[in-house]
């Protein structure tokens, strides 16, 4: 019998089907035009993003006035986020808003942080030109809450752009899109799970005025981003912040159409993922599950696992050094810090899986790089200095994660990191099955980079999988090694027949 469908029924099922179509991303095949999704599929390829993605290791600065507090006020420390610290309820929104009249950092030296990241190995910087409380570190002629009316007075920005580019660092601009200091500001109505599945028709504002004030903070944004773009043209691109508030997730079609005019205005300007939403409300991933501009910003302190977990995107990883502190906080002891080592292994994990990691820094209120920043910042730099060939432009290799460390690839090599020397001194070495048929990996060659030395490999079988195995042999000055060291390796697919001849070599 057929169904005669009556237009309650046809409503319903319409109903139902593109209440599914929001909640899920649509998947590659069941596509849903979008005006405002992704506007690319896969990656950018231009030189500029082949830049990006070779950077390998970046530095991130929050610096503004909250670094004058540094988490503290009035003898009470805030557990807060140093950054966040005028919510932090230890100071009032009116102290805080005239912290500016005593910014005054007599020890800023653009010039020295620039040398710094440089010897860390910093390939480029994101600086936080506003943070969410709005204060600017550049002169803004559309705001009096800058540095120009500060008693240090100069601008701020401009030093950085100018001392990093000379050092070849490429810079990119923090900018909050949340801004506490303007009138217009508003993070709209709380997004709800129906609101969610009913997009088109959530309302941001419950009423006209604040609606209407939010046009001139709308236009006040565009104006400050179109100003660092013609202040600073040397900015290879924009990173953005605070996106994730409902007001500014319903202006899909104006920050889409800003976003354009930006490119339009800077050719090449890169722009990650936390810009803009789809006009359905989805950010980072579009509703078909494209990622929305030209790299993936969704990884903040914590690293993928997996190359699955990256959908293929390219993306950048931020991370603090402490656990959660960006701006300066005075005190670091209720917090675990990460070691150069710990966050040598982050930066390696990073480029095996084709993103970048990012280490923030957070200076204090006088314009130093505090000591613990500075220790790491040269201890990170000094393995860099000797082992950043397995970093810069190494990217995913054949060669799974193992217990041992990571493996990258560029140009033929691949550069093992060991983070874990094995206690039996045989560093095994799982190559997975070949996807040619009757064909093994085999190790050419493997050399240590400490030693220059030419390593000894034992032939350690095989698993029903089809994958091989070596034991490298550690020797001696390898063993006594307090850090993590590279193993740089020739791989090559070779018959079954040929795998025997060359085992034969095998010592
Ligand atoms: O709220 C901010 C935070 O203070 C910091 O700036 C980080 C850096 O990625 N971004 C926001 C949290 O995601």
């Amino acid at each position: 019998m057929i169904m005669k469908t009556t237009p309650f029924l046809t409503f319903l099922l319409c109903t139902l089907l593109s209440v599914q179509s929001i909640a899920q991303p649509a998947g590659k095949t069941n596509r849903i035009p979008l005006k405002h999704g992704a506007h690319r599929i896969g990656k950018r390829t231009d030189p500029d993003m082949q830049r990006w993605r070779e950077y390998g290791l970046g530095q991130f600065i929050h610096w503004g006035i909250y670094a004058i507090p540094g988490g503290q006020w009035n003898g009470k420390t805030s557990s807060y986020a140093a950054e966040w610290f005028r919510s932090s309820g230890l100071i009032t929104h009116e102290e805080y808003d005239n912290l500016y009249k005593n910014f005054n950092p007599k020890h800023f030296d653009a010039t020295r942080w620039a040398k710094q990241a440089k010897q860390m190995g910093a390939r480029y910087l994101i600086f936080t030109t506003k943070h969410h409380d709005g204060f600017c570190l550049w002169p803004s002629k559309y705001t009096n809450y800058t540095i120009a009316n500060t008693p240090y007075g100069k601008d701020i920005v401009k030093q950085i752009v100018d001392a990093y580019t000379a050092e070849g660092i490429d810079v990119y601009l923090y900018f909050s899109i949340i801004d506490w200091s303007h009138a217009g500001y508003h993070p709209g109505a709380p997004i709800t799970a129906a609101d969610r599945l009913n997009w088109a028709g959530y309302t941001a504002f419950d009423n006209e005025e604040d609606k209407a004030r939010y046009e001139t903070f709308k236009t006040f944004t565009r104006n400050q981003l179109i100003e660092l773009l013609t202040n600073y043209p040397e900015a290879k691109g924009l990173w953005f912040d605070g996106s994730w508030e409902g007001a500014w997730i319903k202006e899909a079609a104006w920050a889409d159409a800003l976003g354009e005019e930006l490119r339009a205005m800077h050719p090449g300007l890169i722009i990650g993922s936390r810009f803009r939403a789809d006009e359905n409300g989805k950010r980072h991933e579009d509703t078909n599950g494209d990622l929305i501009d030209d790299y993936d910003q969704r990884f903040e302190r914590n690293l993928p696992n997996t190359l699955a977990q990256t959908g293929g995107n390219d993306w950048d990883c931020v991370t603090t050094i402490p656990e959660n502190q960006w701006g300066y906080h005075r005190d670091w002891s209720l917090t675990y810090v990460k070691t150069p080592y710990d966050l040598i292994e982050m930066t390696v994990k990073a480029n095996s899986l084709n993103g970048n990691l990012v280490i923030n820094f957070g200076p204090d209120g006088d314009g130093n790089i505090r000591p613990e920043e500075t220790r790491i910042a040269r201890e990170t730099g000094r393995w860099m200095a000797a082992n950043g060939d397995a970093v810069y432009g190494a990217h995913h290799s054949i060669l799974e994660k193992q217990d041992w460390g990571y493996a990258t690839e560029k140009d033929g090599t691949t550069y093992l990191t060991v983070f874990n020397k094995p206690v039996n001194n045989l560093l095994r070495v799982k190559a997975p099955r070949s996807t040619e048929k009757d064909q093994v990996y085999v190790i050419q060659s493997a050399r240590f980079r400490t030693t220059g030395k030419t390593a000894a490999i034992k032939d350690g079988g095989r698993d029903k999988s089809g994958a091989v195995y070596y034991d490298i042999v550690l020797p001696a000055e390898i063993r006594k090694l307090e850090e993590p060291f590279v193993i740089e390796l020739k791989l090559k697919q070779v018959s079954q027949k040929e795998k025997a001849a060359y085992q034969q070599a095998l010592t």
